[in-house]
């Protein structure tokens, strides 16, 4: 099978061509670094199966961070027939050095020069004819995100597949052609074919920018804005979660409960109480999260993750952190796994760790779906978004916290400089491929994770044969009993601590094991646990929830990517310690003023 590799500066819109060409629904964002990891898809080119990899971002083949690493490792290890080289047509001065490296390699490469319609709004022309028999590479000019030019690239790169024969793997070693011989072709080839008029200027990110780069109205201007996303997605979201509940529980009641009815009781109850209740519950989240990412897309795509880790980025400095770390901190509120990986473009191992450490406590997608539902079930609808929003300050008081403690053992002097990209709008494609990407994430984790828990839990909660279920004489009514000396100076009861158990292994579980337990779903579940706790006793469980070892998929990722054990170990081990400290806090000082 022939293989195409896309290769080019970071932010180049790389990802965006690889949906497109493929369909499928790879991150994309405003924000250079997206991309850190290999990622491949098989389609149909020039009549035959071809794969098509798409690499992170690269400022040149000489660069050392993970993240280039992986794009070197890429090509030293795969013969490549067709290499894709996706640049930026606003910079073509500066984006053409890797298309003269590769060159220089001797690949086989077409060049597209991406975002052709930004740079028609600039006034910048290409004559990209020309600018290919200087450089010796077909070229043409594309839009990858709004399609202008697709047809004529697609049929380049067709052409270009059929005629080129594979390039064995490369030994990156080799010397490329002099620094300074490149720079002076590279001069050559953009004084003869680009045409850029005196003064290029995006003028509406300008004008935007003056207020969201505001010396002091930046700050506040952007909590305000990530509040209203929290308000939005509660106020939109928590209606759209009633609604599939009680479909959800319509479901139940009316074809599964008689379907079910003529099984053994204990199959009955295991089936219905046991998997159904379970997924169920978790799934009625679905469309929460699903608006959530929405929300997080227009943030990310639209280039004012940029302006956040600008405005951060002194701040952060003063906790051994920069501007990309706080980035980091809100692609966390998606989902942790994505972000630690996203540490990748960082070249200092400290930098790294340390904002390796601080991520996990950034209030991720499935702890969300357990706060509405917490928030729902025990705060009236005007407190709940404020509680939920307190819930995201936490994170920060939490990494301020981490970073300031840890700081010393991870210390680096990497100098951060950033770039910040014009403000660009998600489009419809984009947003509907990632509102479906989110749920096919979802179903993956439900199909893993999330039915084998919820099966385990009822297994606990039903053992040994006979017992009242979750009575104090069950399996986990023991593991609950045992686990109270810790967790109840937290307000957390034997039920909730099952529930906790269980979110180790992914947060979802917690909703679901709660159904679970209760033996309960949908509104029956809110009310039932309504009965049982109260807010103080609610509140401490979500910070313990928020805080506490991250998930199975976070703390592999995070040994993965750190590759020590040691460190791995503080990173479970330091949260844990935290959540207990501020939920035992709390809650005592909650209790003490009388609450
Ligand atoms: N205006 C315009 N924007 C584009 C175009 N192609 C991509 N973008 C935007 O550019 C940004 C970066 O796109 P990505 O596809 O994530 O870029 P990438 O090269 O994969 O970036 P890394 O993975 O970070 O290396 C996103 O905001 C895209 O929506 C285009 O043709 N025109
Ligand atoms: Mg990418």
């Amino acid at each position: 099978m022939k293989r195409i590799a896309l290769i080019g500066m970071p932010n180049a819109g790389k990802s965006t061509l690889f949906n497109r060409m493929s369909g499928a629904s790879a991150k994309v964002a405003n924000w250079p670094g997206v991309t850190v990891d290999l990622l491949s898809a098989k389609l149909l080119l020039a009549g035959e199966m071809a794969e098509l990899v798409d690499l992170p971002g690269i400022y040149d083949l000489h660069g050392f961070s993970d993240d280039e690493q992986v794009v070197r490792h890429f090509l030293c290890n795969n013969s490549i027939d067709l290499i894709i080289l996706v640049a930026n047509a606003t910079q073509v001065d500066r984006q053409l050095t890797l298309a003269l490296q590769v060159k220089s390699l001797g690949l086989p490469a077409v060049l597209l020069l991406n975002m052709s319609d930004e740079a028609k709004k600039l006034g910048i022309t290409i004559d990209n004819e020309k600018l290919g028999d200087e450089l010796g590479y077909p070229t043409a000019l594309l839009s990858a995100k709004y399609g202008q030019g697709y047809g004529e690239a697609y049929q380049l790169i067709e052409k270009e597949l059929r005629q080129s024969q594979a390039t064995p793997a490369i030994s990156l070693e080799k010397d490329f052609a002099v620094d300074q011989e490149l720079e002076d072709k590279l001069d050559q080839l953009v004084r003869h074919s680009v045409d850029v008029p005196v003064q290029t200027s995006h003028t509406l990110t300008e004008k935007i920018d003056k207020i969201t780069l505001h010396p002091w109205l930046g700050l506040p201007l952007f909590f305000a804005t990530m509040y209203m996303m929290f308000e939005a997605v509660y106020t939109i979201g928590a209606p759209l979660q009633d609604s599939v509940a009680w479909l959800l529980e319509g479901f139940r009641d009316l074809a599964l409960v008689p379907l079910l009815s003529a099984l053994p009781p204990l199959l009955n109850s295991f089936l219905l109480e046991g998997v159904f209740d379970g997924v169920a519950t978790v799934a009625s989240f679905v469309p929460v999260i699903v608006l959530f990412f929405l929300f997080m897309a227009i943030i990310e795509d639209s280039g004012y993750l940029s302006r956040a880790a600008f405005l951060m980025d002194s701040l952060m400095t003063r906790l051994g952190l920069d501007g990309r770390s706080f980035v980091m901190l809100l692609m966390g509120f998606g989902c942790n796994v994505p972000a630690l990986m996203g540490t990748r473009t960082m070249r200092s191992r400290g930098l790294r760790l340390l904002t390796m450490l601080v991520i996990p406590f950034s209030l991720c997608s499935a702890r969300l779906q357990v706060f509405v539902f917490m928030t729902t079930a025990l705060f009236s609808p005007e407190h709940a978004p404020i509680v939920l929003f307190s819930l995201y300050l936490m994170t920060f008081i939490t990494v301020i916290i981490t970073a300031l403690i840890f700081k010393g053992k991870f210390n680096s002097q990497e100098p951060f400089a950033l770039e910040l990209p014009p403000y660009r709008f998600p489009t419809g494609r984009q947003m509907v491929l990632r509102g479906w990407h989110e749920v096919r994430h979802f179903l993956r984790r439900a199909t893993k994770f999330i039915t084998i828990g919820v099966v385990l839990v009822w297994i606990l909660t039903h053992m040994p044969f006979g017992v009242e279920p979750a009575s104090a004489a069950s399996w986990s009514g023991w593991i609950g009993e045992f686990m109270s000396p810790v967790l109840s100076p937290a307000g957390i009861n034997p039920e909730l601590t099952v529930a906790l158990i269980f979110g180790f292994v992914a947060k979802e579980i917690v909703i679901g094991a709660l159904a679970v337990i209760y033996g309960l779903e949908g509104s029956s579940l809110m009310q039932g646990i309504a009965q049982q706790i109260d807010w103080v006793q609610a509140y401490s469980f979500m910070l313990f929830t928020l805080l506490y070892t991250p998930c199975l998929a976070t703390i592999a990722t995070l040994r993965s990517e750190s590759k020590s054990d040691w460190y791995s170990l503080l990173a479970v081990v330091w949260p844990l310690s935290l959540a207990w400290a501020i939920s035992t806090a709390f809650y005592q000082a909650a209790r003490f003023l009388g609450y």
